[in-house]
């Protein structure tokens, strides 16, 4: 049986007011940097909750929501994560990086030593759920998932941005390691690590600019 539509609940903005808040909402999205470098400062939970809420909202594949958001603030798994990641990463820059990668992120200043997996008070990490289970545990493909969680990625850094923190989207290659730490299911593989904090004091960002409009935006 399917189930029953409801009304949608929409506000019709007069489009002054609609123009004003997307300039306002571009202003802040637009100041919006990559940092590196983080303080230990505390972040209470429920910033944090309301983070991953926010990017549950996101609209994914069918509905079927096929995210797992794992946030850590135990130290001592922080640091596992760290040794693990760095381990991964010095192999990475040693030689199963490209050189035209290497190239590539040399702008960034990117390394082996991942300091914000310890320093950031919380280290949220992505699993994309691959496949789910119905309720009488047949396995239930799961559709677009990739696409669904990019998405609520990119809502869960406009909320960090938005309540004043900064994120970092941390890619450790490969991530079979967090699966294990975490103690996630099959199903579930890691997909982006993303520590969450106030930035440190001295933090700094790569001097590089965004792309003009025209560069990436076609109108016909
Ligand atoms: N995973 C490595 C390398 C890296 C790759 C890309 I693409 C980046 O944008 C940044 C880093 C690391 O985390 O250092």
């Amino acid at each position: 049986m399917p189930k029953p539509f409801l009304p949608l609940d929409h506000a019709r903005l007069a489009p002054d007011a609609s123009v004003a808040r997307a300039r306002e909402f571009y202003a802040q999205m637009d100041r919006r940097r990559t940092t590196r470098h983080f303080s230990t400062d505390a972040v209470p939970r429920e910033l944090i909750e309301l983070a991953i809420r926010t990017a549950g909202t996101a609209p994914s594949g069918a509905h079927q929501q096929p995210w797992t958001f794992v946030a850590v603030a135990d130290p001592v798994l922080k640091a596992a994560m760290r040794d693990a990641a760095e381990a991964e990463e010095r192999a990475f820059y040693a030689g199963r990086a490209t050189p035209e990668w290497l190239e590539a992120l040399a702008p960034l200043g990117t390394d082996e030593h991942k300091p914000h997996l310890t320093d950031a008070p919380w280290v949220v990490v992505l699993f994309r759920q691959s496949f789910g289970y119905f309720p009488d545990g047949e396995k239930r493909t799961h559709f677009y998932t990739q696409e669904s969680c990019g998405i609520a990625a990119g809502f869960f850094i406009a909320a960090v941005h938005a309540m004043g923190l900064v994120t970092l989207t941390h890619t450790p290659s490969p991530m079979g390691f967090l699966g294990e730490l975490l103690q996630r299911p099959a199903n579930e593989k890691a997909m982006l690590v993303m520590p969450v904090g106030y930035p440190a004091v001295d933090a700094s960002v790569p001097d590089i600019a965004r792309k003009p409009l025209a560069d990436f935006a076609v109108w016909k």
